[in-house]
């Protein structure tokens, strides 16, 4: 074998699914090898997101079927004060508890191109899941950064921002399937 094909191909974006593929209406599944093939869809999924300028991706929207996703969170023009962070993977994540305290905002999504929707969210959640090394993690998060979570929970559950905006605003933790602490 030659040196050169023992190398790893250097990672490229993946395409990412629209409303209407079947993987967006999926429940995603339980992550249990905590390899380099996972840490390589990480990766991936990272340059899609970057790619299409998003603040976070799940993996589903990239046609994979497994529970994860990153959040990216950065100031921008409608939520100017939003933390700047490092992305985070997320996997197998669980909302514990979550704010009586809804908030509207208005959010967009990859697969679905074009449309903005205003969604309640909790304020402020707490939440654990595992990160690319298998290690539980477990934090309170708020504002942006927590909408963000939620939104990309949302579509571990196989639920877009189509559904989610028919939905009234009780539902927000009914239908991730927690309860209020
Ligand atoms: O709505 C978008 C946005 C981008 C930069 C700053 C503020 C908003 C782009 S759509 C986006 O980033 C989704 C990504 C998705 F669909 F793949 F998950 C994440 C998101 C956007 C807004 C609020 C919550 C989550
Ligand atoms: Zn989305």
């Amino acid at each position: 074998m030659f040196k050169d094909e023992m190398l790893q191909a250097p990672s490229q974006p993946l395409p990412i699914a629209l409303v209407g593929e079947a993987i967006l209406k999926e429940h995603a599944i339980e992550v249990r090898d905590f390899d380099t093939a996972l840490s390589q869809l990480a990766e991936q999924m990272a340059l899609s997101m970057v790619a299409a300028k998003g603040v976070g991706i799940a993996a589903p929207q990239v046609h994979s079927p497994l529970a994860l996703f990153i959040m990216a969170s950065r100031p921008n023009e409608r939520y100017p004060d939003a933390p700047l962070m490092d992305p985070v993977v997320v996997v197998n994540p669980q909302i514990l508890s979550a704010s009586a305290e809804l908030v509207s905002g208005e959010e967009g999504c990859l697969s679905v191109p074009g449309q903005r929707f205003s969604i309640w969210r909790h304020q402020t959640i707490v939440v654990r899941y595992q990160d690319l090394a298998g290690q539980w993690q477990q934090t309170e998060l708020t504002g942006f950064i927590a909408r963000i979570f939620q939104h990309e929970f949302d579509h571990l559950q196989g639920i877009t921002l189509l559904e989610r905006s028919q939905m009234p605003e009780q539902t927000v933790m009914a239908q991730a399937g927690n309860h209020q602490a």
